[in-house]
């Protein structure tokens, strides 16, 4: 273990004396625990750190060659050491004029053309001039993607919906299970529904059905020509996006160093353009590269992602916290916890370090939640009382995006601070008036820390900040860990064995598998009266 770890070790035991209460009511606490970025104020007063936490965090940092590897990812060199890929997703979303290189070629003007062409895509389907087969404007479109091609377009438009182009209509449809397809068609009337086929390899098997299965409804109404009017691609994989029968003038490309679940910002967000227009897309990007400055050229001490990392690895190693929970006091922000779930656990969940050592430190916390208030009437019994600290994030915003004139975002905004204020202080036996016998059960430990982050209204260029926070922030964990946060091998075992279970669930060869799974496919075929075969 590094000097600067035992430091922090020995620190954290030091602080097992010192209460949030104290450390919340010293009043120059804000000097270093409250920053502003990009129109975000965020709120790290309420955590159990003190100065001398962020003294030993920072050479944690610089011990770590932070900033050399942030320049490296910014430079375009092959972070992603185990694919030998570059990860420029901040080349997406570059808004300045300054060039941006993997292996030595600049790749704005290809990020700049794909842009154009989805400008004109939007356009056209806004328009009326891109229509059905029929003739028919679009009224709903369907993005078919999984993973990385899925959650960040559906959260992202979920959370822009008060931004919605009126009479045009997005879903996400994600999942092999058909029905989430059948559910999500049933409403929908074939000639004036189009189709975005997003996969980054256009191998993915579950989209590859879903989207078979989509054109089958189309093509059995309005025969195989209508695919050309009701099917676009985004994919880097052109040969293949041919293959399925799209023509490639239909295709939206990008790029291999653009990961998965960093790519909303590229072409894979075409149906949040879609959903809310060029224009609003455009200036999600402006929110994510106002951020993307800010990590680049701002001091550790003040770098709002490197504070955020920085203390998630401090919970994580030095306090044991296996956990951490988002909380949007937000309705729109209802699905950031899966989001992010995608974003830090696929991420940072790995025991391997670069150098093919095993970790001996925790990596990704488990990441769950859910919107304010509703987490209140269900788990955050368990926030405030139980055995396990739990680290929160809160998301507010001050003014609502809704047209509702009365009391309602008041009491939001009134509970989503009083949470982090009990979290945070508690209530003592003291405090209490209740009966001796009830007492003990009232009591509320406090001590619990919270980060509240506190923006104006939810637009897209709050929210491409917001997301490029967490992004960035994953980095630095994943910096801090000496981990590469950039590739996925342990989702690779199972998919292998799905492809060799499902054979023997569909012919009659015979079943494949564990002598448990071998059991479980006998129960099913015996319950399903052999359907799936
Ligand atoms: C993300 C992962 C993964 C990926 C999906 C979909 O970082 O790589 O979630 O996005 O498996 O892959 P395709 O886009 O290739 O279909």
């Amino acid at each position: 273990m590094s000097k600067v770890w035992a430091a922090l070790n020995e620190h954290r035991q030091e602080l097992s004396e010192v209460s949030l209460r104290t450390l919340c009511d010293n009043s120059s606490r804000t000097e270093r625990f409250l920053h502003e970025v990009c129109g975000i104020t965020v709120d790290l007063t309420r955590h159990l750190a003190d100065d001398r936490t962020l003294d030993l965090l920072l050479n944690l940092a610089e011990e770590s060659n932070l900033l050399d590897l942030r320049n490296a990812m910014f430079a375009g060199e092959h972070v992603n050491t185990t694919e030998q890929r570059a990860a420029l997703h901040v080349a997406l979303r570059n808004r300045s004029t300054d060039p941006m290189l993997v292996d030595g070629d600049d790749v704005m003007p290809q990020v700049r053309d794909v842009l154009d062409r989805m400008q004109s895509f939007c356009n056209a389907i806004h328009s009326g001039s891109w229509t059905g087969a029929t003739g028919r404007q679009i009224t709903d479109v369907i993005n078919i993607g999984i993973g990385g091609s899925d959650l960040g377009p559906a959260m992202a438009a979920s959370a822009l919906r008060p931004w919605w182009i009126s009479g045009i209509r997005t879903h996400f449809v994600s999942n092999v299970d058909p029905s989430h397809l059948s559910d999500t068609l049933q409403s929908l009337d074939v000639e004036s529904t189009l189709f975005i086929i997003a996969s980054k390899t256009f191998g993915t098997q579950e989209t590859i059905a879903n989207a078979c299965a989509a054109r089958r409804w189309v093509t059995d109404t309005l025969g195989e020509s209508a695919v050309a009017n009701h099917f676009v691609a985004v994919s880097t994989n052109a040969a293949r996006v041919a293959d399925f029968g799209i023509d490639t003038k239909n295709m939206f490309e990008f790029w291999d160093w653009v990961g998965g679940r960093y790519s909303m910002w590229s072409a894979i967000g075409l149906s949040i353009a879609v959903a809310i227009g060029f224009d609003r897309f455009a200036e999600m990007l402006d929110g994510a590269h106002c951020v993307d400055n800010h990590f680049r050229n701002t001091p550790p001490e003040t770098n709002v992602p490197v504070l955020l990392g920085l203390l998630d690895c401090w919970y994580r190693d030095c306090w044991g916290c296996q956990s951490r929970a988002v909380l949007p006091y937000d309705q729109h922000l209802a699905q950031l916890p899966a989001y992010l779930q995608q974003l830090e656990m696929e991420s940072n969940g790995k025991q391997i370090r670069l150098d093919g050592s095993k970790a001996t430190h925790g990596t990704a916390s488990v990441l769950w939640g859910a919107s304010g208030t509703n987490g209140q009437h269900s788990f955050h019994q368990m926030l405030h009382q139980g055995t396990t600290m739990v680290p929160c994030d809160f998301l507010v915003a001050a003014m609502t995006s809704s047209d509702a004139s009365d009391d309602r975002h008041a009491m939001l905004i009134a509970n989503c601070l009083a949470q982090s204020e009990a979290l945070a202080r508690g209530c003592t036996l003291d405090e209490l008036d209740a009966p001796s016998d009830l007492a003990p059960h009232k009591v509320m430990p406090g001590n619990r820390p919270s980060t509240t982050f506190v923006y104006r209204q939810l637009d897209p260029f709050t929210l491409g900040a917001i997301i490029a926070l967490y992004e960035h922030r994953v980095f630095v964990q994943g910096v801090i860990w000496n981990i590469d946060s950039f590739d996925q091998w342990g989702v690779e075992l199972g998919k292998k064995i799905a492809n060799r279970i499902l054979p023997g669930l569909l012919e009659d060869g015979a079943p494949d598998g564990d002598p448990t799974t071998l059991r479980l496919i006998q129960r099913i075929a015996e319950l399903s009266d052999g359907q799936n075969r």
